[in-house]
């Protein structure tokens, strides 16, 4: 690409930042969450414009005049929220209870993109006599749980692939999302405790709460009758 094309693209980018923006601004991680939470959205009157998977855009208009995208990192959002950059978003409670969200109000479970935070080890090992070393991204969540049954342990932060940990000797367990448990047989891992289930959650910004009610409300309603439609 010339450094002229680059910079029309920059400038393109640049042109949907609207900080004048007065609607809702929603925040949603590719993947799962984007694509579980469209038919909601669609059916409070919600769409996107344009396909997100398809685009290098992270801000997206959609069908509502007042109402606006964000694409984000699933563990981003709940940032983006608390601090108002969005109004309000779509976060799993796996997200949520790892960052704490304690400055946004968590108003509905969605009952979408469902899973459960686990521990797993190497299928068959017995577990050493010494403090347990935890590898996951879950750092929070694993401290807590462990901590709630009285045991000590080290956690070793990861990003991603939490599976390579146990077989390559970093950490006896690792804490980590499980939905068919295909993944974890795939690697010659085993599932052991339940930490908790998930699924996700609409989170508000408490100032918005208050000052867009209006806007909210109508949106809040529609997803609520979806949910008791669909469950
Ligand atoms: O991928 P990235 O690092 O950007 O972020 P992310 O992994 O947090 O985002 P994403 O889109 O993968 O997940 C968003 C949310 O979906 C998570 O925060 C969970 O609340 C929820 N969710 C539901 C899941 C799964 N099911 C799930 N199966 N998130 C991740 N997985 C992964 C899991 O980490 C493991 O690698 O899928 C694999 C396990 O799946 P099974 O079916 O083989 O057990
Ligand atoms: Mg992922």
């Amino acid at each position: 690409m010339t450094g002229n094309n680059q910079k029309q693209q920059d400038n393109a980018l640049l042109n949907e930042v609207d900080n004048e923006f007065n609607g809702l601004t929603l925040a949603l991680s590719k993947g799962r969450i984007l694509d579980e939470t469209m038919p909601l959205l669609q059916a409070a009157g919600v769409d996107l414009l344009e396909d997100p998977s398809a685009s290098r855009k992270l801000i997206f208009p959609t069908t509502h005049p007042n109402v606006r995208v964000l694409i984000l990192r699933a563990s981003d959002v709940p940032t983006y929220v608390e601090h108002g950059a969005a109004d309000f978003g779509v976060a799993g409670k796996d997200v949520l209870l790892e960052h704490g969200a304690n400055h946004v109000y968590e108003l509905l479970d969605l009952r979408i993109a469902q899973c459960k935070l686990m521990t797993a080890g190497v299928k068959g090992a017995t577990l050493p006599n010494r403090r347990l070393r935890i590898a996951t991204k879950y750092v929070n969540v694993a401290r807590a749980y462990f901590a709630s049954q009285g045991q000590q342990v080290d956690v070793i932060k990861l990003y991603g692939s939490m599976e390579l940990a146990p077989l390559v000797g970093l950490g006896d367990l690792i804490v980590d999302v499980v939905d068919t448990g295909n993944t974890l047989i795939a690697n010659g891992l085993e599932p052991r405790d339940h930490i908790c289930d998930v699924s996700s959650r609409l989170i508000v910004n408490q100032v918005s709460y208050k000052r867009k009610f209006a806007l909210l409300e109508p949106i809040l309603d529609s997803f609520k009758e979806s949910i008791k439609a669909t469950s």
